[in-house]
């Protein structure tokens, strides 16, 4: 038998080889755990309300020296970091699987979503463009200016530990804003790790102002100092739609922005030309992939009954054959789900499913040996009758829930039946279905793709949902317009001084 690999020294050394100080991870307050053993592997330092108050004071002065450095130039700093992201890769994938529990490809993914966003960033930094515009007065000349916007408060959530970090910290970057960070409790040490690459980075940059990026590990009452905070001015919060109900109405009554990833119950429809092997895989994927625990996880299937019995039993034989294991040291394709918490959840969702007459396949607890507080679990697909009770909730496990249908436009009314709004994709030859699944009368979520699964999006296009999605986009399009402030400037060149709309104001 091999040599079992040792979580808590494994990390210990990840974390020494990439500079993060000792004390912050060694002798802390707050104890980390692994999902992969469910062991406690560290000790991490936390922030207290005074401590964010501080820091978001010291991003504040950052900020006042950081928006008077050209834009291109903030973007070298980005580029060093993309660099730093790329050295570290190995180590830094690694820390997401021992951390999050990532199989080692998703792991390696995520960093390389990273580098991805740092290289679309450092073109960014030179086309943070704004439109001139006619006047209707002679003489006249009008423009958009996009200035730095201030303070950026990020709060992220422990499915994309780093990435999602990495989405807003490039473009707040070169757009000349300071980061303060609050993670996930259940990933701290990925983030003591992106800081201590992004130091890195700043320390090669050379004039970089202190305080451009901090972490503050610690509990909600950090995050509320953020989403408080006068001097904060925009926050990006990842996570549930419970956590946004809370953030959004506070963060509205002192008029911040705000950018809201919130929960996701996404939709696939296989229709009856579909390719069905590249759908079993975009389905297999979507919905076993990080083991449900993303936002964008399939976790609704409607069928067309003409295939339905094509495709089912495949799918039912593919949940009963995937492998499920520790993903440091098997090549299994699903990991653990992040702690006893989400098991409890995806079982109370089975229960649930079954009381409303759903047929379980999978969804049992597989016990890897010597690791009794690790939950690891077979994925669920469940034949539901119809789109009911906990088909209509995001559970943050790999339960996919599958439907038959037999009408197109009823499927469309059921696809967006539900509150979140984030992924959705249809299977399909037949471009009459694929249009209008794209069209205004289709899918109602802010992803919408054909013959490819919900899950997976690359960093050039803006990511994010409508309805209780939040409606926040991140990442690549003109996301980058949320960090900035726009001015419109009228510039007066003539001698005289006409006035808009043919109003007269003669004065003696
Ligand atoms: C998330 O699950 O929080 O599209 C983000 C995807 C990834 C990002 C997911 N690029 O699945």
């Amino acid at each position: 038998m091999s040599k079992s690999v040792d979580v808590k020294q494994e990390a210990a050394g990840i974390l020494d080889k990439l500079g993060v100080p000792r004390e912050a991870w060694t002798s802390g307050d707050m104890p980390s755990f692994s999902p992969v053993s469910g062991e406690e592997i560290a000790r991490v330092r936390t922030a207290s309300a005074a401590d964010a108050g501080k820091a978001v004071e010291a991003a504040h002065d950052a900020f006042k020296a950081w928006r008077m450095v050209p834009a291109p130039k903030r973007g070298e700093l980005v580029r060093l970091l993309g660099e730093e992201l790329r050295a570290a890769k190995a180590d830094l994938g690694r820390l997401v699987s021992i951390e999050a529990g990532k199989i080692p490809s998703e792991g390696l993914g995520e960093v390389q979503e990273m580098i991805d966003i740092c290289d679309f960033a450092v073109g960014l930094s030179r086309q943070l463009y704004g439109l001139t515009i006619t006047t209707e007065r002679p003489g006249h000349r009008m423009m958009e200016t996009w200035h730095p916007l201030g303070v950026v408060g990020v709060i992220t959530a422990f499915n994309f530990p780093v990435a999602v970090w990495s989405w807003n910290t490039a473009l707040a970057l070169v757009c000349g804003d300071p980061v303060v960070w609050k993670p996930s409790e259940k990933t701290p040490l990925t983030a003591l790790a992106c800081q201590a690459i992004l130091d890195r980075a700043i320390a090669r940059f050379g004039d970089a102002p202190k305080a451009l990026s901090q972490v503050l590990i610690g509990d909600r009452t950090v995050g509320e100092v953020l989403v408080d905070h006068p001097r904060v001015a925009l926050v990006s919060a990842t996570g549930s739609t419970r956590m946004g109900r809370e953030v959004a109405p506070r963060l509205a009554r002192r008029f911040a922005r705000s950018i809201l990833e919130l929960g996701g119950n996404n939709a696939g429809i296989v229709c009856p030309s579909a390719d069905l092997d590249m759908a079993l895989r975009a389905i297999a994927f979507g919905a076993m992939g990080t083991a449900g625990q993303r936002c964008t996880t399939l976790r609704r299937l409607f069928v067309h009954e003409s295939v339905y019995d094509q495709l089912v039993p495949r799918l039912k034989k593919a949940y009963q054959s995937v492998s499920v294991g520790n993903p440091l040291e098997t090549s299994a394709l699903v990991g653990p789900l992040i702690d006893k918490s989400a098991f409890d959840n995806m079982q109370k969702a089975l229960e649930a499913a079954k009381a409303a007459g759903g047929i379980v396949t999978g969804g049992e607890r597989v016990l890897e040996a010597g690791k009794e507080t690790a939950y690891y679990v077979k994925p669920a697909l469940v034949e539901m009758p119809k789109q009911t009770g906990p088909v209509l909730e995001e559970t943050f496990a790999p339960i996919l829930y599958v439907m038959k249908y037999s009408d197109f436009d009823a499927v469309l009314e059921e696809h967006n039946a539900v509150a979140a709004g984030l992924s959705s994709s249809i299977f399909t030859l037949n471009m009459r279905e694929a249009e209008r699944f794209l069209s205004a009368e289709g899918s109602d979520c802010g992803i919408a793709n054909v013959n490819i699964g919900t899950s997976g999006a690359e960093i050039g296009g803006a990511f994010g949902g409508e309805k209780e999605t939040g409606g926040g986009r991140e990442s690549g399009s003109d996301a980058w317009k949320a960090y900035m402030r726009r001015a419109t400037n009228t510039v007066n060149y003539s001698n005289a001084l006409p006035l808009a709309q043919g109003v007269s104001f003669d004065i003696e």
